[in-house]
Formats: structure tokens, C-alpha cells, sequence
């Protein structure tokens, strides 16, 4: 793989991320068919149950794309799932490479693919570097999803300084300004579900949609113990972990399990602090994006990370954050557990 290799899979990566949030329980695919350096046609996976990223590039060629290569920031299909193999298509347009961004973690594919294709006469690379790493992470809620039945679970919180979510009274509006509240709106936009304990969900009554106008509509999971929920808190869009997903009250990583069944695979917990501690007690977070107001409440306030009581020799350790940035006055903290 040279340099414009990398540079063609880079842009399948890009129309892969352009994707993300739309396309579960599917992963986002993009795919980029060159000749001779030339760009003749690109496509992304746009929904589950439509066409693949491939179809969608080769269909977008404008010219017969044979002999060209195609690259494809996931492995090519070989299966029939809602929608043909597109190893199938990929011989039948005769390419001639195939350079793959990633495998398919999927255990239907899982590299199968490679020999598939190679038996077909057709070239076929698996990236190396940045770029393979920027596909596998991309596909990161897929391949947790399709491999343990669990969907990739990212915590955010919005802090005070000393680490509060909300005051005494459990007033939390706001904590962080504009421009953290709208990094939020965006970040709920590239995810499936966006779920939050009872307790906040009837402190605020947070609407917990994105707000922007083309986003797709998410599941809001409320994660409850007991008491229901009053109806106007409900829509067809919402699940109520009790009554939906058979929640006991204790297991949260069975409530995870029927979460991803229904074709969730990346679910953004907004808090509360019980609930976020109780998801990094079991050890169900995958990352962790804390927003810090320049803000202090003072003791008695509500903690954003409620998990069980520590000695500091054990303190739960993050590593060091993959990501530090102003967001207006607030400071975000980006944090990978897994
Ligand atoms: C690709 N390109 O764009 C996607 C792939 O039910 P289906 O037919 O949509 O198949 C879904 C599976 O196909 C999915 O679990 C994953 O393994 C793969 N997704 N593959 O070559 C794509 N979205
Ligand atoms: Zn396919």
C-alpha cells in the first residue's frame, strides 16, 4: 500500500464517517473506486436493509470500472444478509484490487473475503497504519455489537469543577454553556440510543433528541428501578428499561444485552451520577467525554461519577485523556477505556 493508497482509503473512511449514527444496526461503510489515479465514482452505506458502500460506489461510476481498484473502509460482504454479497458484485464488475480498510468483525466474514476474492484473480490489500486504525475505529460499536451482544457505551457528563452534575436542589440547568451544549447536540447525532437514569429524566425532563434538523430520530432509553414514568415523558422512540428491556433493577449488562438485540450498537449515557458510576462499576464504559464548567458547588452537591467508594491506591484510572479542548469556557476531557 503506497501513499495514495492511504490517501483513497482515507476518503472511504470519510464518507464511512459522514455515517455514522444512521446506519445500525450496520456499520458505516464508505468506498472509493480509482483507475490509474483517477477518480471514477465513491458511495457510502447509507441504512441498514439499502445498498451497500460498494454498490453504491460502483453504481455511481461513470465509467465501467473494470480493471480499477476499489477501496472499501470495511471487508467486502460475502454472505446474503438483507442485501446480496458484494464479493458477488465486486467479480461480476471485474475489479481488479481491492484495498480494505479493515476486516469484518462480523464471525459471518471475518476475512473471508480475502480468499474469496483472490481465487477470483482480484488483488487485495489490507491496510496497515493511521489509516486502518481510523477504519477500525469507526466500526468500534459495530464490532463490540457483533461480538459480545453488547453495545460500545459512552458516558458524558457535564461538571462542575469539584466534579458536580447538579446542586443540592438537583438543579442542572446549565452547568456548561452554549458551546458545550451544542458539541453535545452534535455528539447525539452519531449515535443509536442516548440513555438516562429515572432520576434525571424527572429532574429535567430533557428531551434527550438531538435538536438539529436532518439528524435521525434515537432511541431515548430511561433507565428506571420501579416507579413508571408519567406518559408524557413517553413516545414510540422511547424504551423504558423496566417494561422494554426486561431490567431488574441490578443487571445492567442484561439490560445492555436486550438494548443491542433491538439493533442498538452505540448508546451515549447522559448521567445521572448514580447511574454513570454504577455503568463504571460493572465495567460497561467504553469512553468516557467529560465536560468541566469553571464552576464549583461545594460539598452536598450531586456527584457526577457516583461509583462505589475507593481507596485511592485502587482509584479508577483513566490513562491519560485522548483528547483535551476548550469548548467555549468549559474544558472537554476525552477519556478511552477499552
Ligand atoms: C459491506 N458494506 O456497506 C456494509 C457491510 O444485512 P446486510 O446485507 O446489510 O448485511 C449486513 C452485514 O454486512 C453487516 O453485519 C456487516 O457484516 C456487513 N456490512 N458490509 O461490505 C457495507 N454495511
Ligand atoms: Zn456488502
Amino acid at each position: 500500500m503506497n501513499e495514495a493508497d492511504a490517501r483513497w482509503l482515507a476518503r472511504a473512511a470519510e464518507l464511512a464517517e459522514a455515517q455514522v449514527g444512521r446506519t445500525a444496526p450496520n456499520p458505516a461503510v464508505g468506498a472509493v473506486c480509482v483507475r490509474e489515479g483517477r477518480h471514477l465514482g465513491e458511495g457510502a452505506h447509507l441504512r441498514a436493509g439499502t445498498p451497500h458502500a460498494e454498490v453504491n460506489c460502483l453504481n455511481a461510476c461513470t465509467e465501467d470500472p473494470a480493471g480499477a481498484t476499489l477501496y472499501v473502509s470495511l471487508e467486502p460482504c460475502s454472505t446474503t444478509g438483507r442485501t446480496p454479497p458484494c464479493c458477488d458484485l465486486i467479480r461480476a464488475k471485474r475489479i481488479g484490487r481491492v484495498v480494505i480498510g479493515c476486516l469484518d468483525p462480523n464471525p459471518r466474514h471475518a476475512g473471508r473475503a480475502i480468499p474469496l476474492l483472490r481465487e477470483a484473480g482480484i488483488a487485495v490489500e489490507v491496510a496497515t497504519g493511521a489509516v486502518a486504525e481510523r477504519c477500525r475505529r469507526l466500526i468500534a460499536p459495530f464490532a463490540k455489537a457483533v461480538t459480545l451482544g453488547l453495545p460500545y457505551l459512552r458516558l458524558k457528563l457535564a461538571l462542575t469543577l469539584d466534579g458536580f452534575i447538579a446542586d443540592a436542589a438537583g438543579s442542572s440547568r446549565w452547568v456548561t454553556g452554549p458551546e458545550a451544549r451544542d458539541w453535545v447536540q452534535h455528539l447525539r447525532t452519531r449515535v443509536d440510543a442516548v440513555m438516562v437514569g429515572a432520576g434525571t429524566v424527572r429532574a429535567d425532563h430533557p428531551s434527550l433528541q438531538p435538536h438539529l434538523p436532518d439528524a435521525p430520530r434515537k432511541w431515548r432509553v430511561l433507565v428506571d428501578r420501579s416507579a413508571p414514568f408519567p406518559p408524557a415523558d413517553l413516545d414510540d422512540r422511547t424504551l423504558v428499561a423496566t417494561r422494554d428491556l426486561g431490567y431488574d433493577g441490578h443487571d445492567l449488562r442484561a439490560m445492555l444485552h436486550a438494548l443491542c438485540a433491538k439493533g442498538v450498537n452505540d448508546v451515549l449515557c447522559e448521567g445521572g451520577g448514580r447511574l454513570a458510576g454504577a455503568l463504571l462499576d460493572a465495567g460497561l464504559v467504553d469512553a468516557l467525554d467529560l465536560i468541566y464548567a469553571p464552576k464549583i458547588l461545594g460539598p452536598s452537591a450531586r456527584p457526577g461519577l457516583a461509583i462505589a467508594p475507593r481507596p485511592l491506591a485502587h482509584a479508577l484510572s483513566l490513562g491519560a485523556p485522548i483528547e483535551c479542548r476548550a469548548l467555549g469556557m468549559d474544558t472537554l476531557l476525552r477519556f478511552r477505556l477499552t
